[in-house]
């Protein structure tokens, strides 16, 4: 239809997504847009997905680097895992088919810290970056590009690659414009301090800026992003956000936090959305937020006026709250900023601002080290995504989890966690339904102690105690371990399907 492309010089450049994944040779790496479920392209992956099969029905060898913000969906991740398309994956996922073949082997998978993604590609230590593949929601009179539901990394795929493709998308409402702030920082020696001194300071402007004769097909699509509705939040789920919550209301009784919070980060998921929905009918007023992700409880928050300025890099919104973003979209767009991954993670700015972060963990251990991506050591999850660029950095750091996990079968909480991604030293607060353990100020075996009291399932508390006190009797007494014994819960759930 055209009417979204207003720069008449980049009409003749519209084409069927069959089309601009001919273009794309095998081999290459592409740089696409996406961010936990949102602002992907939607078209493009799926028709490369199919000259993928069809090249290699003919025994041709097709594969390419995928380089995203973070995870996208199954019109992304999905179908190019599926047709075994991907060689190299960076830097999150959380696709099933995805996960599946990178744990088969098939898939090289490289894990990384969101904001350390577009310094690495600067480096070129992941080659040339040969595409980008942008979805944006417009594109104005002088050719500058709209961004859409999530930032990413857009502006560094845009700026690396050799050439880009555009996905148009009518889905979203197009007053989404002057809602972002893009900027970017260059490689060393180069910096320069990052001017963002509360949430909504605006350091860039609000489009994408790309030559246009670097843009070599544009495709329109129609297509919402896949994001699930979200349940009411279970029991588990309300216990530990109702911890939390009662412990940030003793800080600010203590005036160690403000009546209003520090600017809370919330990892995606459950617990999270539980947390957020607590702030709804809590008593904290005047919120705000610099995190990663704005999901449907932070929309309902800031509806509520309990929340009045948000930055994130993306919008991961079910399709209910989608119809209210676009509904009431000029109220929204002065309360969210979205940026780009380096700067909503960025550790100077995360540090400045003092955020409260509240993230997911598959185990943590007796001493607070913290497993965010390995079940049982050997096999991805999802990826690290920004938790520990916030875990480092944040003022308050949480880890929040149920007590057990399978039905009773896995410990929330062991000897020795069987990957590390936030080390104890990143960790102040660990969280289950059982309880919340505060780290800050003790020492490794009074951090054992109040983890094991404090968190563990009543299933696994007399083991861990059992556990931790034979590690006393004998070896080097800082951090008392049983190394033949450490893993021995892992071990256990491998051979007979339970730790109990
Ligand atoms: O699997 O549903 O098949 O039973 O893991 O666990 O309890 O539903 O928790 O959805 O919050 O995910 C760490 C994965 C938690 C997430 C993780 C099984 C469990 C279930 C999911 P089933 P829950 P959540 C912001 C910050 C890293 C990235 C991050 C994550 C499934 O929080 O990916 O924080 N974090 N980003 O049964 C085996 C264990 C297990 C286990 C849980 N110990 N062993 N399986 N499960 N614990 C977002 C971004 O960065 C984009």
């Amino acid at each position: 239809s055209l009417s979204r492309i207003k720069c008449k010089e980049l009409h003749s450049k519209l084409m069927t997504p069959e089309a601009a994944a001919a273009l794309i040779p095998p081999g290459a790496t592409l740089g696409m847009s996406g961010f936990t479920g949102s602002g992907y392209p939607k078209r493009i992956p799926g028709a490369l997905a199919e000259r993928i099969r069809a090249a290699h029905a003919k025994g041709e060898a097709f594969k390419i680097k995928l380089l995203t913000g973070a995870s996208t969906a199954p019109e992304l991740d999905g179908v190019l895992a599926e047709v075994d398309g991907i060689e190299l994956r960076m830097p999150f996922q959380g696709d099933p088919v995805c996960r599946k073949k990178i744990n088969a082997g098939d898939i090289n998978y490289i894990d990384i810290h969101l904001s350390h993604v577009t310094q690495q590609v600067q480096a070129g230590y992941y080659g040339k970056l040969d595409i980008a593949v942008i979805e944006v929601v417009g594109i104005r009179e002088d050719g500058s590009l709209i961004p859409s539901a999530s930032v990413g990394n857009n502006k560094t795929w845009i700026e690396q690659a050799d050439k880009v493709l555009i996905e148009v998308n009518y889905a979203l409402s197009e007053k989404l414009e002057g809602m972002h702030d893009i900027a970017g920082t260059p490689l060393p020696p180069h910096r320069e301090p990052i001017l963002i001194h509360k949430t909504d300071d605006r350091i860039g402007d609000p489009y994408y800026h790309c030559p246009a004769d670097k843009i070599i097909g544009i495709v329109e699509t129609n297509d919402r992003d896949r994001v699930n509705s979200f349940s009411e939040p279970d029991e588990v789920a309300k216990k530990i956000a109702s911890h939390i919550l009662n412990f940030l209301k003793k800080e600010v009784e203590k005036g160690i936090l403000p009546p209003n919070l520090l600017p809370l980060q919330s990892g995606v998921g459950d617990v999270s959305n539980a947390v957020i929905s607590g702030l709804e009918h809590g008593e904290f007023e005047n919120l705000t937020a610099y995190t990663e992700v704005i999901q449907d409880g932070m929309l309902g928050l800031i509806k509520s006026g309990k929340l009045t300025k948000v930055s994130a890099t993306a919008l991961s919104l079910s399709p209910e709250a989608v119809d209210d973003l676009n509904e009431n979209i000029d109220f929204y767009r002065e309360r969210i900023i979205l940026r780009p991954q380096e700067i909503s993670n960025h550790p100077e700015v995360i540090r400045r601002l003092g955020t409260i972060a509240i993230n997911g963990m598959l185990e943590a251990d007796i001493y607070g080290n913290v497993n965010s991506t390995h079940v049982m050591g050997s096999s991805m999850m999802n990826g690290i995504g920004g938790s520990g660029d916030f875990a480092r950095n944040s003022f308050l750091s949480f880890f929040v989890r149920p007590s057990v996990a399978k039905d009773g079968d896995i410990s929330g909480i062991v000897p020795m966690v069987s990957h590390v991604d936030q080390t104890e030293h990143d960790v102040q607060i660990i969280v289950t339904e059982q309880g919340l353990a505060d780290l800050r100020g003790l020492a490794p075996r009074q951090r054992a102690k109040a983890i094991i009291e404090n968190c563990a399932h009543p299933d696994y508390k007399e083991k861990l105690w059992d556990y931790f006190n034979r590690a006393q009797e004998s070896g080097a007494q800082h951090t008392p371990h049983i190394l033949s014994e450490a893993l021995s819960w892992h071990d256990k759930y491998l051979k007979t399907g339970s730790m109990k």
